[in-house]
């Protein structure tokens, strides 16, 4: 058994109020599970990590990432300096679209180490378990191909891969031959193959309309996979209710979400995905609906939404403190929405806490106060990241 000591713990733990903190904390590992995290105690011990006083947490979960794509979007980035809005861009055949030809054309080899590299600075801030999202191949061989690549990050970090087929309709497709092929070929063989934990859409007026999102999440289902869903981001479709009515794990973005979409996702559980980096890098106003999440009691999560287009950042510790500045959320709702909130949008129950029997994915800071983890930007206070790939 090994055993780290002298740790003060943030355990994140739901029978806890708040981080569920434990000040004089041990916490004791064996075969890449947590068996005890809790007060000191004596625990027959083979080998003792000192942590002298540090803080430990979950190790942290990225719970919306577009990780695996070619080529990048500087060039849309200085059109959108120069007066583009990103829907006239999209719509001019850049964007996403943009994204797909260079992904479409680049060998498994050049996107698996293209996001090795992407991944190195999350791993570096304590990230363990990362959602990787399909999205920039929209055919079936390009799709198949980019979730291949995320399921071969597995030796870095935990990946959950989920099928975004239904990103933007291709332009080598005609719309409704398009949908078809997702619903009655694509999805069906990534549920065969175990390609995808989960199926994603963009519910939005220029990607995907409700009714064409529902058609997906009936194939979904019919599949077996669970569901969540680009939700309200740049308009108010009623992407987080329709989530809700297929008892998505997630809706993500929000920002159009009205109090109606915001009780459809408490009754069922939906966790509220927040994307500050996408609402920053797109220069959005309107703020998702915070205190109606709070006060309906939806689980939020906090994700850099990493991605080409709208949100190319590359800190989760950043992610948090524009949650904190940008959408007033709290220190304690920034760290659950990157631990134990996070792992519930992934639908997964033995990571983002520290308690017996979770994965031992732990993160051990330099830090005297967990708000330290928010405050800053753009400094990594990261000691050390214990992570097994079991
Ligand atoms: N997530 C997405 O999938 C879209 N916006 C977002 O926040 C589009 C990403 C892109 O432009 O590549
Ligand atoms: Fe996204």
């Amino acid at each position: 058994m090994r055993v780290f000591t002298h740790a003060r713990l943030a355990t994140m733990n739901p029978d806890m109020p708040g981080l569920g903190v434990v000040e004089n904390g041990m916490l004791a590992e064996e075969g890449g599970r947590i068996v005890y995290a809790g007060p000191a105690r004596d625990l027959p011990v083979q080998e003792i990590v000192d942590c002298e006083n540090r803080w430990i947490t979950p190790g942290l979960i990225d719970c919306h990432t577009h990780l695996v794509f070619a080529g990048d979007r500087a060039a849309e980035f200085e059109a959108r300096l120069e007066g583009g809005s990103y829907e006239e861009i999209a719509r001019a055949g850049g964007g996403i679209l943009g994204t797909m030809r260079a992904t479409r054309a680049a060998t498994p080899a050049t996107l698996d180490a293209a996001a090795r590299k992407r991944l190195v600075p999350l791993l570096a801030e304590g990230v363990t378990t990362v959602e990787v999202k399909s999205g920039y191949g929209l055919s079936p061989d390009a799709e198949y191909k980019c979730l291949e690549v995320a399921r071969g990050l597995g030796d870095l970090a935990n990946i959950s891969p989920t099928f975004l087929g239904a990103h933007s309709a291709p332009p080598d497709c005609q719309r409704e031959e398009y949908l078809r092929l997702l619903c009655d070929e694509m999805i069906p063989h990534v549920a065969r193959h175990h390609l995808a934990e989960a199926v994603d859409a963009f519910c939005e007026t220029i990607a995907f309309s409700p009714v064409e999102t529902e058609q997906v999440f009936d194939a979904a289902k019919k599949a077996g996979l669970r569901v969540k869903l680009h939700a309200d981001q740049l308009s108010n479709l009623h992407g987080a209710a329709l989530a809700a009515r297929y008892r998505a794990l997630s809706a993500d973005h929000l920002e159009c979400t009205d109090e109606y979409g915001v009780r459809a996702m408490a009754e069922v559980g939906t966790v509220a995905v927040l994307l500050p980096g996408a609402f920053f890098t797109l220069r959005e106003t309107r703020l998702p609906p915070i205190d109606a999440f709070r006060k309906h009691g939806v689980p939020m999560a906090v994700s850099t939404d990493l991605n080409p287009g709208t949100s190319p950042l590359f800190s989760l510790l950043l992610a948090m403190n524009m949650a904190a500045t940008q959408f007033r959320l709290t220190v304690t709702e920034c760290l659950l929405g990157v631990t134990r909130h996070a792992a519930m949008a992934l639908g997964r129950r033995d990571v983002g806490v520290l308690r017996a029997g979770a994965k031992c994915h732990l993160a051990i800071w330099d830090i005297e106060h967990p708000a330290e983890l928010v405050y800053r930007l753009g400094f990594n206070p990261l000691y050390k990241r214990i992570w097994s790939a079991s």
